[in-house]
């Protein structure tokens, strides 16, 4: 029996690298019974057939896990964001970043395409509001901060952001001698819905990228309106001093969060996008 990470699949067939080696791989009649289908990003035993072919007998428990896309144990999404074409949204990171918390991935925010701003005001404000929460980074095409060289470094890691916000040209800027490989990253980022779900853990800059167009666009499916408020981080030290225990921060009174909204303590477009995405919850939920 071998330990090692699948790192693609294609077709039924499972690429598990393990001991620098690569095996194909198939997963026994065990997972059909337990409905559970090993996934790209899975640690797994395998019984080794022969020198490139194995059987997967066991899933390792994983630390978290997206069906779209399909892979297990995130370390990060890099979650880009650009301030202009498409303009910047806070609700669409605040949408972005509670879908991380729900799956429990570590949120890391890039902001591109700041040379088309006029001024910095806005940058400072999106700062203010994101700094004391996340890891947030400030970008454009021609200057990639320092402390985004490393970031993919022994990390899996999945870009998230809508069509046009440069997650291509960001990939190209950080790791330069991706270059060979560009027209395939690219092309993979925009593949999309054309091709057959194919799933592929890359190398880049001294870890692995998830080479899918990772997400764009989210929904709040599986989330229970009432967790909600635990993928809002920085609702939670005001929270304390709500009067009720089971909280939503909605229509009770004496609540600590709305509170801290009022004061200014907390960014109303904050709060505004937990209204939002609460009511989307609950619309949801009515509908069936
Ligand atoms: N001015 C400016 N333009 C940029 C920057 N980053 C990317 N662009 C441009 O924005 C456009 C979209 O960039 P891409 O890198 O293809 O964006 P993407 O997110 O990969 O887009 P999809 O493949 O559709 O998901 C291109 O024309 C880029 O040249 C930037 O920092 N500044
Ligand atoms: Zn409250």
């Amino acid at each position: 029996m071998l330990k090692g990470r699948i790192t693609k699949a294609l077709s039924g067939f499972y690429y598990v690298e393990a001991e620098g080696a690569i095996y194909e791989t198939r997963a026994r009649g065990l997972f059909r019974k337990t409905k559970e289908s090993p996934l790209v990003g899975d640690i797994v035993t395998f019984q080794v057939e022969n020198e490139d072919e194995g059987y997967i007998g066991e899933i390792h428990e994983r630390k978290n896990a997206l069906m779209r896309p399909p892979i297990a144990n995130i370390d990060q999404v890099l979650i880009a964001m650009s301030m202009k074409s498409p303009e910047f949204s806070y609700y669409l990171l605040d949408r972005f970043l509670a879908y991380a918390e729900a799956h429990d991935i570590e949120p890391v925010i890039v902001i591109t395409k700041t040379d088309l701003l006029e001024d910095d005001a806005s940058l400072d404000e999106i700062a203010s509001v994101y700094k004391p929460i996340y890891d947030i980074h400030f970008t454009d095409r021609d200057q990639i901060n320092e402390d985004l060289q490393e970031i993919f470094r022994d990390k899996i890691s999945v870009l998230a952001g809508q069509s046009g916000v440069g997650k291509s040209t960001l990939l190209n800027t950080l790791v330069p001698d991706l270059e060979l490989n560009t027209a395939e990253i690219s092309n993979a980022l925009n593949r999309g819905k054309h091709t057959t779900r194919h799933v592929e853990l890359v190398e880049i800059g001294g870890g692995l990228i998830a080479d899918t167009p990772g997400f764009s666009t989210i929904e709040f499916t599986e989330l229970d309106k009432y967790n909600l408020k635990f993928c809002f981080p920085d609702f939670n030290s005001f929270s304390e001093a709500c009067k009720f225990r089971e909280c939503q921060h909605i229509n009770e009174p004496k609540c600590g969060v709305k509170q801290a909204v009022a004061e200014g303590e907390l960014a109303a477009s904050r709060y505004d996008s937990y209204l939002a995405i609460y009511q989307e919850i609950e619309n949801r939920k009515a509908r069936y």
